[in-house]
C-alpha cells in the first residue's frame, strides 16, 4: 500500500448513492486514480461533514466529488468549508427523478463554486474524469492515460446501429 493520501475524495450523503457513485469510483480505477469513497451526510453527519470539508486539504485531497439526491446540500456545503474543487453529481431521486437533486447542487451563490454535473450515472462519470483533467494538468502520465480513455471510448462507437432485437 502506498503512503501517498489518495487525490480524489468521493464523498455521498448516503448508503443508497453508492449504486450511482460507484462509477465515479470505477472510472478512476480505469484511470488509475487512487480515491477514497466516503459516506457524509450534510443533514445527518454534520460534524463529519465539517471534520472532513475543513481537513480536506491537509489530509491531501485534490479532488472532491459529492454525490447526494433531493435536498442536496452536500455539494455546497462542503465547498462553502474548502477552496479545493468540488465536483457535484446530482443522484436520481424517487420523488422528482433528480430535478430536485440537480436544482439544489447548480444553483449555488456567487463565491461558493461547485461545479455541476448530469443527473445519475453520467455524471458521476464525468465527474471522475474532470477531476482527472484536474489532476492530469500537473501530471503528464496521467495526461496520457485520460488521452488514451477517450480514444477507447471514440473507437468504441460503431458506425452503423444494428437491432438489438
Ligand atoms: C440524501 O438523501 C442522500 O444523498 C440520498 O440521495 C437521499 C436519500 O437518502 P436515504 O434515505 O436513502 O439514506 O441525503
Amino acid at each position: 500500500m502506498s503512503d501517498t493520501p489518495a487525490p480524489v475524495a468521493i464523498i455521498m450523503g448516503s448508503q443508497s448513492d453508492w449504486s450511482t457513485m460507484r462509477h465515479a469510483a470505477e472510472t478512476l480505477d480505469e484511470l488509475g486514480v487512487a480515491h477514497e469513497a466516503l459516506i457524509i451526510s450534510a443533514h445527518r453527519t454534520t460534524q463529519r461533514l465539517y471534520d472532513f470539508a475543513t481537513g480536506a486539504r491537509k489530509a491531501g485531497f485534490k479532488v472532491i466529488i459529492a454525490g447526494a439526491g433531493g435536498a442536496a446540500h452536500l455539494p455546497g456545503m462542503t465547498a462553502a468549508m474548502t477552496t479545493l474543487p468540488v465536483f457535484g453529481v446530482p443522484v436520481e431521486s424517487k420523488a422528482l427523478s433528480g430535478q430536485d437533486s440537480l436544482l439544489s447542487i447548480v444553483q449555488m451563490p456567487g463565491g461558493i463554486p461547485v461545479g455541476t454535473l448530469a443527473i445519475g450515472r453520467a455524471g458521476a462519470i464525468n465527474a471522475a474524469l474532470l477531476a482527472t483533467a484536474v489532476l492530469a494538468l500537473s501530471d503528464e502520465a496521467l495526461a496520457d492515460r485520460l488521452d488514451t480513455w477517450r480514444e477507447d471510448l471514440t473507437a468504441s462507437i460503431p458506425l452503423r446501429p444494428v437491432d438489438s432485437e
